[in-house]
């Protein structure tokens, strides 16, 4: 897809924001604050083999799994970039425990942002793909004050604003504002450090060719999805073989799935119910952008942008794509006689 030359990040979101006569001009400055937290987040991992960054710092995060330096580093970057703007009342990360408040100092603003600061990082030392994935919502908590752990525990559908950067074989920042307002690629040209849309308007195919998910998994799979996959491996698309294609990175093998279609899933299974990635800063955000680009995305029944979040690093199965490919799988799991 051709770079529209000179349409950057910011003339964009600039350009965005003239359309809506209600616009206070407040997500153009989150978006563009986080636009400059990705270069430098960029800057780091496009140099972490070099930089001595590799490697774990010997500490935990919350879930017990060993943190990686540039982990802690994106973390602290979009904290330090979007904590004085006085957008936010609250934030949270997939790396704290709990809520995460502005310094006392700073103005509280109406905004509410969740974010993964570095989704596939078991992937940093193999120069695989990783990505950055953030949500945005209105606050809903009473008041003017800090917010809350409610503000952060809004259902999917609610979102203001989602997107993801994908450091890849380029970086990539991709966000909507949801229905009716289209999915945006930027790739961020190193030259001269501005990001160019490259991805206008993006439109998930209805149905693809790739499957992408996990299989040695396969025997704590659920029946029907055991059924659908041997399924794919026996059919053909507009006249091929169906393709397994798998990252081990979530936000990389959705972006591949928005530009070609398909499925991504990664499921519950016999030993983990509720699957592996999280609700509110890993599934909403990507099923929020899917949808705006005319996917389907659910946990194998519900919507995933219905489900109201319980906890803050609540997990879910997740289906999500092209919208024949996401309904064929649900009519699998549904048919399914036994579950497992
Ligand atoms: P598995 C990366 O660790 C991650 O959180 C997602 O980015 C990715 O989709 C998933 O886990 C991969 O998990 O169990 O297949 O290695």
């Amino acid at each position: 897809m051709a770079t529209t030359r000179f349409m950057t990040l910011p003339r964009h979101i600039i350009e965005g924001e003239k359309l809506h006569p209600e616009a206070t001009g407040e997500l153009s400055g989150i978006l563009l604050q986080l636009g400059l937290a990705a270069k430098l987040i960029s800057l780091e991992v496009n140099k972490a083999g070099l930089a001595n960054i590799l490697g774990f710092t010997g500490d935990e995060n919350v879930h017990g799994e060993k943190v990686k330096k540039l982990d802690m580093f994106a973390h602290e970057m979009l904290i330090k970039a979007m904590d004085h703007g006085g957008h936010f009342c609250v934030m949270a990360s997939e790396e704290e425990e709990d809520i995460i408040h502005l310094p006392p100092h700073q103005k509280i603003g109406k905004y509410v942002l969740l974010f993964d600061p570095l989704d596939g990082s078991s992937n940093i030392d193999a120069n695989i793909s990783i990505g950055t994935i953030f949500s945005i919502y209105k606050r809903v908590s009473e008041g003017d004050g800090p917010g809350t752990l409610e503000d952060c525990l809004q259902q999917g559908y609610k979102q203001e604003v989602a997107g993801y950067i994908l450091y890849g074989s380029s970086t990539i920042f991709v966000y909507t504002a949801g229905h009716g307002h289209g999915v945006y690629g930027f790739t961020l040209d190193p030259a001269f450090g501005e990001f160019l849309l490259s991805h206008d308007d993006i439109k998930i195919p209805k149905q693809g060719r790739i499957y992408s998910l996990n299989e040695g998994n396969y025997f704590s799979w659920p029946k029907g999805l055991k059924d659908y996959i041997k399924y794919l491996q026996a059919n053909y698309f507009e006249g091929k073989p169906y393709q397994a294609r798998y990252v081990g990175s979530m936000v990389a093998d959705v972006h591949r799935t928005l530009l070609y279609g398909g499925i991504f899933i990664y499921p519950g299974d016999r030993r983990n119910a509720k699957g592996k990635l999280r609700l509110s800063y890993e599934c909403n955000p990507m099923s929020f952008i899917v949808e705006a680009a005319g996917g389907r995305a659910t946990d194998g029944k519900e919507r995933i942008l219905d489900k109201k979040p319980e906890a803050l690093h609540e997990r879910t199965p997740i289906y999500i794509g092209s919208e024949k490919d996401v309904l064929l799988v649900e009519k699998f799991l549904s048919e399914a006689r036994e579950a497992y």
